[in-house]
């Protein structure tokens, strides 16, 4: 079974970023084709995704079957479908229907974080006072994300116990507190750090760091400070060195392209895959076995 999943520029296209969690954190990645769309602005994206009509809206997500679901909670609702045994919503009635409400919030409101805020992977900005219409947005988070810990007893960092449809669509809206410096209310403070330190959306961030182009239409003029996840194991890419292993973590080619971690060489088959480890090693599993060798 093949999906193809079509998606935008990784750094700011908030949708496109959970519904490649959709896919990712449930165990679905090899079971999907993802194409990236890289539009200077959204108005520059319509024309682009013609071949996706009648929507043309990204994501978009086409099943084997041909079906075209062109929107975040289709495909969600889709796959919880079709993949019984993944439990994309939580088996207990209770956390099962209070995530179900708070994704489906999620995807219905917060208009002005939406619209004033775009999603931001690349940087994050010193606190910014936020506008009126935004503070009882923010508070909204800050309860409903309550509420859902609070009537299912979740004890992890997730809202409805394990991780959810209902964690990856708002997984964007903790980046965007995060990047705005607005993740300061206790709930939202702990749920965004989980977000942040969520090994699938920081390889999704460490990719869009290697591959993506900065888009100025989606920067703001903020003063810029430190990302604020965890910081990524140092590393480097290097021009010359005798890499440890000789096939590439993720595709088994020959070693083409060196990094430099803890005084070590490690290689890779192109840059892309040097360069998204570069970006986050401990983000990613095969890298991870790799180093844990020797
Ligand atoms: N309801 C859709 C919204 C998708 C959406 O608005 N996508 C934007 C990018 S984040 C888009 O494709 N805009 C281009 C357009 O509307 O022409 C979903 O939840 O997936």
């Amino acid at each position: 079974m093949t999906y193809k999943l079509y998606l935008g520029n990784r750094l700011y296209f908030s949708w496109s970023i959970a519904a490649y969690l959709m896919f990712n954190r449930f165990g679905l990645e090899d079971q999907v084709k993802t194409t990236i769309f890289r539009p200077e602005s959204e108005a520059a994206l319509r024309p682009m995704l013609a071949d996706l009509a009648p929507a043309r809206t990204l994501p978009t997500a086409i099943t084997p079957e041909g079906a075209l679901l062109n929107d975040s909670m289709a495909i969600a609702e889709e796959l919880a479908s079709r993949h019984a045994d993944i439990p994309f919503w939580p088996r207990d009635p209770l956390a099962r229907g209070t995530a179900r409400a708070l994704a489906n919030e999620m995807h219905s409101s917060f208009g002005g974080l939406r619209s004033r805020w775009p999603v931001n992977l690349r940087t994050a900005y010193k606190t910014v006072t936020p506008p009126d219409d935004i503070t009882p947005e923010l508070e909204r988070l800050e309860e409903i994300w309550t509420h859902a810990r609070k009537v299912t007893g979740a004890k992890g960092p997730w809202l409805c116990g394990d991780y959810s449809i209902a964690d990856a669509i708002f997984a964007p809206m903790a980046t965007r507190l995060a990047t705005y410096g607005f993740d300061t209310r206790p709930t939202s403070k702990a749920y965004v750090a989980a977000h942040l330190a969520d090994p699938s959306l920081r390889r999704w961030r460490a990719m869009g760091l290697a591959n993506e182009a900065e888009l100025p239409a989606f920067e703001s003029d903020f003063e810029e400070v430190t990302w604020r996840g965890p910081t990524p194991m140092a590393a480097k890419a290097i021009e010359t060195g005798t890499s440890e292993n000789d096939a590439c973590p993720y595709s088994g080619l020959p070693v083409t392209h060196l990094m430099e971690t803890q005084g070590r060489a490690f290689g890779f088959c192109n840059a892309f895959c040097r360069d998204k480890t570069v970006n986050d090693p401990a983000a990613w599993p095969q890298f991870m076995a790799l180093l844990e060798a020797r």
